[in-house]
């Protein structure tokens, strides 16, 4: 498993010293009398919608998110304050639209017997979104450039599995034949924020592309973003970005390296969700050849 680097910045909402009287910590005075706790979050989400409409049902309230800070601050009481901004932390990801969470609890009064002026915990907390990701080249050099992709991908997906390269025949007009793989993860990055470093790596990697659905150096093609079984993928038609991909149900060079990462992949076609193995058992593996791998 690759580790995930630097992600793009994402609007943020901060929320800071909320405070209340809990019964947070290890001694038992302090589960009894209480004491002041405060909290600061930062949630990272993006706001282009919302700004863009006017819209509150586009963001978050945040008023609500501090209603939930003072429920749990008052709520059931913890031994630690890392527990305490964690049950926080967990909330504000409950929120649709809310990738990233930073949560800061402060105890100005914990019983520490010497001068102190604040002792706080902080963490930061991401989704994990499962994505699928598949690739394609037939310009140049096809494996350096399919490696190069996906050393940057690894930058903002933690990558699960990538399915053996495959050779195939090419769809649409006459050109070379294509190197494919689809690559399988999780990330904290919404559809758009994906979308845009996909473009951002096929850029850099000098992708070429004169003719719809003609030669380039590098095709990356976001398929799925959430998981359809839970009923949490994105789904969207818009002129930037459409989700599930339109085409991916239909073209064996997508769906066989997908069932090779991940045999127990679905996909949402209309309104079904289908096992990706049906999918394929329905278009067939014509035109997609194995190839010997590269040590
Ligand atoms: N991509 C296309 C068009 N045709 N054919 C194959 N075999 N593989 C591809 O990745 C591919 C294609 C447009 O993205
Ligand atoms: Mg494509
Ligand atoms: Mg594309």
């Amino acid at each position: 498993m690759m580790r995930r680097g630097i992600a793009p910045q994402l609007d943020r909402i901060a929320l800071t010293e909320v405070s209340a009287t809990g019964y947070h910590g290890v001694l038992p005075e302090e589960k009894e009398e209480g004491q002041e706790f405060r909290v600061d979050v930062t949630l990272h989400l993006d706001l282009n919608r919302a700004a863009r409409e006017d819209d509150l049902t586009q963001t978050v309230n945040y008023a609500d998110v501090a209603a939930g800070i003072v429920q749990r601050i008052e709520g059931p009481s913890f031994d630690l304050i890392e527990s305490l901004a964690d049950r926080i932390a967990a909330d504000a990801l409950d929120y649709p639209g809310v990738y990233e969470v930073d949560v800061t609890v402060h105890k100005p009064q914990a019983p520490i017997p010497h001068p102190f002026a604040d002792v706080t915990v902080s963490m930061t907390r991401r989704r994990e979104i499962p994505v699928v990701i598949a690739m394609g080249a037939n310009l140049g050099d096809r494996h350096a450039s399919l490696i190069a992709a996906i050393e940057g991908i690894s930058r903002v997906v933690t990558i699960t599995t990538i399915a053996p390269f495959v050779e195939t025949d090419p769809v649409g007009p006459e050109q070379p034949v294509y190197l494919n793989t689809v690559l399988t993860g999780t990330t904290s990055l919404p559809p758009r924020a994906l979308l845009a470093e996909l473009h951002g790596i096929e850029a850099r990697l000098g992708r070429l592309r004169e003719v719809r659905w003609g030669p380039r150096t590098l095709d990356l093609d976001l398929i799925q973003h959430g998981d359809p079984r839970r009923n949490s993928d994105h789904q969207e038609h818009a002129d930037d970005l459409t989700l599930p991909h339109p085409r991916a149900h239909e073209r064996a060079f997508v769906l066989v390296p997908w069932l090779r990462a991940d045999p127990s992949a679905v996909l949402r076609v209309g309104d079904r969700v289908v096992p990706v193995a049906d999918l394929v058992e329905t278009v067939g593996r014509a035109g997609v050849h194995e190839i010997d791998q590269a040590p």
